[in-house]
């Protein structure tokens, strides 16, 4: 019995000694296709990268990753042949502009793209077969081994998003920097800023200055708010786009815009006075007509309306619409049109459709919340489907497009449970189950894959602060709706999903990010 036992305690370390078969690995989310070969190829610090032209910002990310997650400094090097990681495009490594191949042997790695895009996509899931470093790998000459194979790979969705409210508290740049290298290692492709709300006005506007002197000067609770100058907003496009993700600027109107009312009186329509006997509610905040309204730091929503019947409220939206398209390259005006209690749908209506026409006027594509579907919308307009199913069909019936983020299942605001110590619970309590496991196309039998242009988990910070709670509410559930918005359906599985993750969890450890340890996973 002690020989059978030292045989089994041999064969128990032997077999945790053994790398995981490629097919094994921990990618999230999961590819297309993993085959496994035998043997691998050893990350080493004489390793190299080589490029073809138009790769070396990539190559650079992939170097400037490698040396992170390992501290390994991997030359890049012209020519290399041996002991490589050839990143290349190829018009035929995918049908889809987004997919890319690896292939993975002894010498050498290739990961071949469609699109520079689609090498980035590639890289991001090699740097995820890298072993996280512990004892076996540190000491004087590291080895990083990486098992043999090959992975193919292309997304389901072309528009994967997040959104970050940066008006109820507002993120400095280097906090939306922050967040924007975390998402993008899912290869999450687009990122939407909430750049206005009751609470506050986050963009420069050269035109219209108040818009951040006032509007800008405060948040939720009371804080000292802040703004992006235009500068500020276009190193935030450079940064992302040089992670192959576009941002997506929201200015919300008609309601939402307390912030713009208060430094803008010419704006405001009033409140009407309230009947007898009514209860006075935060609308009363409306005031006088042609006057600005106080600064708001609570969170209520709906009690807000630009005036739609003056001609200055179109100057204005123009204005507005016209500076921020001219420093966004994306395709996308988000122009909001969510929670207008205080419009009457006779006066939204018109609005909605001449702010998708001056959105048309500058080169861009209108995306509003599913409320937006009342007004008659063009074909290129996009519906993000948040709280009615019957507006996205409306969408689709007019021959729009829709954005998935039900807030029952993609909102990164609501609570994972009752004990969850912020967000908020008016949708849902979303367990990182519940984010995982739900399909776009199966949410209403009336919207279809082909009406569907991708996933996008927003989330909404009444209660959220800073770059911790943002870390705690977005992972690991981002992770779930990423995997969701990429990968193929019949690829999903919550057990293998829930596996897969641990490695995750070790990393954003490693990283000091703050996810929350949903007790469904076994960390
Ligand atoms: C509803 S979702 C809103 C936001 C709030 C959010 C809180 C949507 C389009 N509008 O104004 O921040 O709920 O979850």
């Amino acid at each position: 019995s002690f020989i059978w036992a030292a045989l089994c305690f041999m064969f128990i370390a032997c077999d945790t000694e053994r790398p995981a078969k490629l097919s094994q690995s921990s990618v999230i989310p999961i590819p297309v296709s993993i085959t496994s070969a035998e043997g691998g190829f050893a990350l080493k610090s004489d390793s190299k990268i080589s490029y073809e032209s138009g790769l070396q910002n990539e190559a650079q990310a992939l170097k400037q990753r490698l040396k992170s997650l390992t501290g390994l400094e991997v030359n890049i090097e012209d020519g290399a042949s041996e002991n490589v990681i050839q990143l290349s495009i190829d018009p035929n490594a995918s049908a889809n502009e987004e997919g890319y191949l690896i292939k993975i042997d002894k010498g050498k790695v290739k990961i071949t793209g469609n699109s520079e895009a689609a090498v980035f996509w590639g890289i991001q899931t090699f740097c995820q077969l890298v072993p996280v470093p512990s004892d076996n790998v540190s000491g004087p000459n590291p080895q990083f081994f990486i098992s043999a194979g090959e992975i193919e790979d292309y997304p389901e969705y072309a528009y994967r998003g997040m959104m970050l409210d940066v008006a109820r508290h507002f993120f400095s740049v280097n906090e939306v920097k922050h967040l924007i290298d975390l998402i993008s290692t899912y290869k999450i492709n687009h990122l939407h800023l909430h750049l206005s709300d009751d609470q506050g006005w986050r963009i420069e506007i050269k035109s219209w200055p108040l818009l951040t002197e006032i509007g800008g000067s405060t948040e939720v609770g009371g804080g000292k708010g802040g703004f992006y100058t235009q500068e500020d907003y276009k190193e935030i496009v450079r940064y992302a786009s040089e992670r192959h993700m576009t941002i997506v600027p929201e200015i919300d109107m008609p309601g939402h815009t307390n912030s713009a009312l208060a430094s803008y009186g010419e704006l405001n329509p009033g409140i009407k006075v309230p009947e007898e006997g009514a209860v006075p509610t935060e609308r009363t905040q409306m005031g006088v007509a042609g006057q600005p309204t106080p600064l708001y730091t609570g969170r209520e929503v709906g009690f807000s309306t630009l005036d739609t019947n003056k001609p200055v409220t179109y100057q204005f939206i123009e204005d507005v619409i016209r500076e921020i398209s001219e420093i966004t390259p994306g395709p996308y005006f988000h122009i909001g049109g969510d929670e207008s209690h205080v419009t009457e749908m006779e006066d939204y209506i018109p609005f909605i459709e001449k702010a998708q026409d001056i959105v048309t006027k500058y080169g861009k594509k209108t995306l509003g919340w599913d409320e937006v579907a009342h007004a008659k919308l063009l074909p290129t307009s996009v519906a993000q489907y948040w709280a009615k199913a019957e507006n996205a069909v409306m969408a689709i019936e007019q021959g729009a497009k829709v954005l998935i983020s039900p807030a029952t299942k993609a909102y990164l605001d609501m609570k994972y449970d009752s004990t969850t110590h912020i967000g908020l619970n008016w949708a849902a309590y979303i367990e990182l189950d519940d984010a995982y496991n739900w399909d776009p196309t199966t949410l209403d039998e009336q919207i279809k894959r082909e009406h569907i242009i991708g996933v996008e988990a927003p989330l909404w910070t009444e209660t959220v602060t800073n770059r911790s709670e943002i870390e705690y509410l977005t992972f690991p559930r981002l992770a779930a709706i990423a995997e969701v918005a990429w990968s193929p359906q019949d690829r999903r599985d919550w057990d293998s999903f829930k596996s897969r993750l641990k490695f995750h969890g070790q990393r954003w450890t490693r990283d000091n990010v703050n996810f929350y340890k949903s007790p469904k996973v076994d960390w």
